[in-house]
């Protein structure tokens, strides 16, 4: 430890968390102090255009100041209740959050995984109690490269080996179907009445930035319909305005989210699972929306979790949806969104280094022209940080890009500059 100063420099940090911490993760060699908006500082005081936005949970920009004060006025009011009581800040959310997206009902979580379980285990059990399939027959569909959070049963059901491998026994109950396949739903489907719903991401986030066809999504969602199976969204990532609408399964459309009462444009999943930016990172906040006949399947005590639905987080979450509301940032990223991948073909166009970029809205990636395995797409991060931009490949070759929504044109043409200027000075 550096002794000469009583603050702690980065290495002294980074090392404090080799020594003490678990290593369940490779962070970029940064060690962050302050966020504000788009930008980060590390401790050595060094400023940084964040481009990762902590995995799209930052879509408000860092310490949104509407979002912070309502977490700390809250915070000195009533922090925890638990659900054995009620508290004055619940139902005023999910009235709020329930009109905000168009549902009748909101099972408040904490964490994506936690609403991801959620959702599993409402499909499941409207599958036994209301379509009426023999008990623990139930079988729910996923895609291959899924990413749905960390916890056993979700982790059953990755087809990822760094994600899965030595923590079984696996929960079963799953099927793994090709990601943007109607086809190979469609057999799934086919003469298998226990299939009780489908979990899909609208865009496959950690897998790349998997954009499906136009029209993957809508067609899903009606052979589901069709064969009596709960379509159920996770937007844990994509949603809260990342791909330039409301929600990723709203598609191309930039309606701000007033379709979602016009059941012919919206395709509404019949589960929705909420998570990260829908606090805008202040505070761990996740939900699953469904309507009467689904969420009415949970009776009291069936489910819960202690921090699920505490006052700190009801009013974080609708001062973090008001931000999007109304600094309108659907529209932002839909518009930066479009700029960007033009700007990153341009370069491609220009270089070796990256093959191809993909996304929409401010969910994007671009593919470096080297192996899986390589380091290439790693040395790039750490030469975008150098140059004061950060960054992190996702599987090998393929970094993100996701910036704050909140990043105006010329920040994000700042970036461009950044990132053209990496790739034209990086050598492999
Ligand atoms: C990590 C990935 C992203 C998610 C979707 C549920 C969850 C996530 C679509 C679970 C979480 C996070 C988890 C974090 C890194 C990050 C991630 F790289 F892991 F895959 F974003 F792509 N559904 N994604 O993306 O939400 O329980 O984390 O709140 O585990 O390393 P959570």
């Amino acid at each position: 430890m550096n002794v000469t100063t009583d603050k702690l420099t980065s290495n002294d940090l980074m090392q404090m968390e080799d020594k003490h911490g678990a290593h369940n993760y490779h962070p970029l060699g940064v060690v962050l102090e302050r966020g504000e908006g788009v930008h980060v500082w590390d401790v050595e005081g060094k400023k940084y255009y964040d481009f990762l936005s902590a995995y799209s949970a930052v879509n408000q920009g860092h310490c949104h100041p509407k979002i912070v004060d309502a977490m700390v006025e809250q915070a000195k009011m009533l922090t925890l209740t638990s659900r054995a009581f009620y508290n004055n800040a619940l139902g005023p959310y999910e009235k709020f959050v329930t009109e905000y997206f168009g549902f009748d009902k909101v099972l408040p979580m904490n964490t994506g995984a936690e609403a991801v379980e959620t959702a599993i285990k409402l499909c499941r059990k409207w599958g036994y109690e209301v379509k009426g399939i023999p008990e623990n027959a139930a079988q729910i569909i996923v895609c291959e490269n899924n990413f749905h959070g960390r916890t056993t049963t979700i982790v059953s059901f990755s087809n990822d080996p760094v994600a899965n491998k030595n923590f079984g026994p696996y929960t079963p109950g799953f099927i793994r179907i090709p990601y943007n396949d109607t086809t190979a739903l469609e057999e799934a489907l086919k003469n298998n009445d226990n299939v009780v719903g489908m979990l899909v991401e609208p865009i496959q986030g950690e897998a790349g930035v998997f954009v499906p066809d136009a029209g993957y999504i809508e067609k899903a969602q009606q052979l589901c319909k069709d064969a009596g199976a709960l379509f159920m969204a996770d937007e844990v990532q994509t949603g809260i305005a990342r791909t330039g609408a409301l929600l990723a399964v709203c598609g191309d459309c930039s309606c701000g989210n007033t379709c979602q009462k016009d059941p012919n444009t919206f395709v509404k999943p019949d589960i929705l699972i909420l998570g990260k930016a829908l606090s805008g990172g202040a505070y761990p906040v996740s939900a699953v929306l469904a309507d009467n006949e689904i969420m009415n399947v949970i009776k009291p005590g069936q489910h819960g979790s202690t921090f699920g639905g505490n006052p700190v987080a009801a009013k974080v979450a609708i001062a973090a949806l008001e931000v999007i509301r109304d600094e309108e940032l659907a529209a932002n990223a839909r518009r930066l969104g479009q700029l960007f991948r033009k700007e990153m073909q341009r370069i491609i166009d220009s270089t070796d280094l990256v093959v191809k970029v993909r996304g929409r809205g401010l969910l994007n990636a671009i593919i470096v022209n080297d192996t899986e395995d390589s380091d290439t797409a790693w040395n790039l991060c750490v030469a975008l940080k150098e140059n004061g931009l950060l960054a992190k490949p996702t599987h090998g070759n393929i970094i993100r890009f996701a910036p704050p929504l909140v990043m105006t044109e010329e920040q994000l043409m700042e970036c461009v500059a950044i990132i053209e200027k990496t790739i034209n000075a990086f050598e492999k």
